[in-house]
């Protein structure tokens, strides 16, 4: 039976949400309300992701998407599912996703909130066809522009240091969702007996160091010298270090879900190809370093702090180096 951060049996997502700490004295529950719209919508897109073979959601649309990506159908329900979740409940003033070009809008009649949401409703989506884990990222930042109007590319390039929520929905052996609100980070796996997330991890901590690292080695060929560097010395046994193993799902999600369950470090750098890293700032890189950081952990550039990026377009992309905080500061030190 799953236990609760109190001991007592069985808390649900949705109990979590309401007992977090109130953000601050005139919190209105708008950010509550907004994290339980995201509840529902982990559970639509699991279960249609969960029967996706049956429910001949596999293959591509055919088209392609910002990112110059093949879309998958599951990517596109996933995309539709949280914008018609989100938009209904008045929470939010604009949205961000990678399946989309354009900051997508709130529509009339809906009422504009004080919240942005900003994701990427099916990340790792070539892993869909072959049942490997795929995972949904979301990151909330309050609206900057003035209240009750339509929100504005601005509200959206927010660093991630000013996340007020984020976290993501592995889907894989069973489907977990995992948030920090700032107050911990914390790990509820999905009951589909019962309909609901059950708290299973509470206050989750990243472990100081770990013994995996996680990064696409077919690359190799085309990383900088400083990058080479480190993954050479990271596999190698010296100076009282033991080799570190390669784990590497291809599903950022999955593999730093992984790591910050067990910790250790996963690695998207900038290379000939993604001269600015493959992985997008605001709906992938910073939400799991604010996760990640909230759980004890570290999140660089290579060159500084992710959280700490200034955005300037709504798909950027950045390297990444993230994972415990022993094995960040090595991979810095290392590549100099
Ligand atoms: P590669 C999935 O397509 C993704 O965006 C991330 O989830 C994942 O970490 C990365 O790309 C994998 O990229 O080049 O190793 O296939």
């Amino acid at each position: 039976m799953p236990t609760t951060r109190h001991g007592l049996p069985g808390t649900t997502l949705e109990r979590h949400i309401m007992d977090r700490q109130p953000d601050a004295p005139q919190a209105t529950g708008e950010l509550t309300r907004l994290l339980q719209q995201l509840n529902l919508a982990a559970k639509i897109i699991g279960s249609r992701v969960s029967r996706a073979g049956l429910a001949g959601m596999l293959g591509l649309t055919g088209d392609v998407n910002v990112q110059g990506e093949r879309v998958q159908k599951l990517d596109e329900y996933a995309n539709q599912t949280i914008v018609r979740v989100i938009e209904a409940g008045g929470y939010c003033c604009v949205m961000g996703s990678e399946e989309v070009a354009e900051p997508i809008p709130i529509p009339d009649p809906y009422p504009k909130g004080r919240y942005v949401l900003q994701f990427d409703p099916l990340d790792g989506s070539g892993n869909i066809d072959i049942n490997a884990s795929i995972g949904t990222i979301f990151s909330i930042h309050r609206r900057k522009s003035p209240a009750g109007e339509a929100g504005v590319l601005s509200d959206l390039l927010q660093p991630g240091r000013d996340i007020v929520a984020a976290g993501y929905i592995v889907y894989g052996s069973s489907n977990m969702f995992v948030y920090s609100a700032g107050d911990g980070v914390h790990g509820f796996t999905y009951d589909p007996g019962v309909g609901e997330f059950f708290l299973s991890h509470n206050d989750i901590r990243i472990p100081e160091r770990g013994s995996t690292y996680s990064i696409n080695e077919g690359n190799y060929h085309k990383w900088t010298p400083e990058v080479r560097r480190w993954v050479d010395w990271v596999k190698r046994a010296d100076e009282g270090k033991k080799a570190y193993s390669l784990r590497y799902i291809g599903a950022m999600v999955a593999d730093l879900h992984r790591t910050l369950l067990r910790g250790g470090i996963f690695a998207y750098p900038a290379d000939l190809k993604n001269t600015h890293g493959k992985l997008r700032l605001l709906y992938e890189a910073s939400p799991m370093a604010f996760v990640i950081e909230h759980a004890g952990g570290a999140a660089s550039t290579g060159t500084g702090r992710v959280l700490d990026v200034e955005p300037t377009a709504l798909h950027q992309r950045t390297p990444v180096f993230i994972g415990s905080k022993l094995d960040v500061e090595d991979a810095v030190r290392v590549m100099g």
